[in-house]
C-alpha cells in the first residue's frame, strides 16, 4: 500500500512540473515582430496593430452571368492542350461573385507588418497558363517564376514604374526570380503563347487582398480609422469607397461592378 502511494505521489508530482514547464514558451511581442520584419517599402511603417480591426465583403457583378469563353489554343497544342483554356478576364461564380479583383487600402501610412502578404511569391507557367492569374509580391520583393512545362515560355511585362521584363524562358530553365521595387499593377504576357496573360501586383503596405473564386475578401489587422477601399479589375478598371473602421470591429465593404461599365 506504501509503495502505491509513493507512486501515485511521483505521478502527480511528475505532471506537475509537466504542465509548468508547458507554459514556458519564449514569447515574441508583435512590436518585436514587426521591427524584425520591417521590409524596405518605402514610406510604410510597420508597427505592433493590438487592436485592429477588419473590412471583409464581396465584390460582385450586376446582371447575368457571362458566358465562360473558350480559348483556342493554337501552340504546343501536346502540353498546352492538355486541360480547357478559358479567358479570365472576368471570371464570375454561379452567385456572380468576381474572383481576381485586387481589394487594397489606399496609402495606409502604418500598420503590421509586410510579412502578413506572405513569405514566397510564385508565379507559375503551368499548362500554358499563368498561376495564380493575380500575383501578389511586396515592393523590392522577389517573384520567383517557374516553367513547369518544360517547353519555351517568354515572360513580358508592360510595366510604367518598374523596368519592364522580357526574357525568355527556356524548358530547362525551371525557376528564375524578378526583382520588382515599386508599387504597379503589371500585366504580364507570353511572346510564345498569345492567350496567357496575368497580373503582377507589387504591394507597398500588407492591406491586399485578392477576391477569392465566389468575390470574397477580408483584410485583417487594420488600425482604427477612415480609410478609402480600391476595388481594380482588369477589365472593369477601378472603383473606391470609403471605410470606417474601428478598434476591433469588423467592417462590410460590398462592390459592384457592371458589365459594360
Ligand atoms: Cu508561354
Amino acid at each position: 500500500m506504501k509503495k502505491f502511494f509513493t507512486l501515485v505521489m511521483a505521478l502527480l508530482l511528475m505532471s506537475f512540473f509537466v504542465a509548468c514547464g508547458g507554459g514556458e514558451e519564449k514569447s515574441t511581442t508583435p512590436a518585436e515582430k514587426a521591427g524584425r520584419t520591417a521590409k524596405k517599402a518605402a514610406g510604410y511603417q510597420a508597427t505592433a496593430v493590438t487592436d485592429g480591426g477588419s473590412i471583409s465583403g464581396k465584390v460582385s457583378l450586376a446582371g447575368a452571368v457571362p458566358e465562360k469563353k473558350k480559348l483556342e489554343i493554337t501552340k504546343d497544342v501536346n502540353v498546352c492542350g492538355k486541360t480547357g483554356h478559358y479567358d479570365e478576364s472576368v471570371v464570375v461564380s454561379a452567385d456572380n461573385g468576381i474572383a481576381n479583383v485586387v481589394v487594397k487600402i489606399v496609402a495606409i501610412g502604418k500598420g503590421k507588418a509586410m510579412d502578413a502578404l506572405g513569405e514566397s511569391f510564385t508565379l507559375d507557367q503551368n499548362g500554358c497558363v499563368f498561376q495564380p492569374h493575380i500575383n501578389l509580391v511586396p515592393a523590392g520583393g522577389d517573384l520567383t517564376i517557374l516553367n513547369s512545362d518544360g517547353i519555351l515560355h517568354n515572360i513580358h511585362t508592360y510595366s510604367e514604374k518598374n523596368g519592364s521584363v522580357n526574357v525568355a524562358q527556356p524548358g530547362f530553365k525551371k525557376k528564375m526570380k524578378q526583382n520588382f521595387a515599386k508599387a504597379e499593377i503589371i500585366r504580364v504576357a507570353c511572346d510564345v503563347h498569345n492567350w496567357m496573360g496575368g497580373y503582377i501586383v507589387v504591394a507597398d503596405h500588407p492591406y491586399y487582398s485578392v477576391t477569392d473564386a465566389s468575390g470574397g475578401f477580408e483584410l485583417t489587422d487594420v488600425p482604427a480609422g477612415t480609410y478609402t477601399v480600391e476595388f481594380w479589375q482588369e477589365t472593369f478598371g477601378k472603383q473606391t469607397q470609403e471605410v470606417t473602421v474601428t478598434a476591433g470591429a469588423a467592417a462590410t465593404a460590398n462592390a459592384e461592378f457592371a458589365a459594360g461599365s
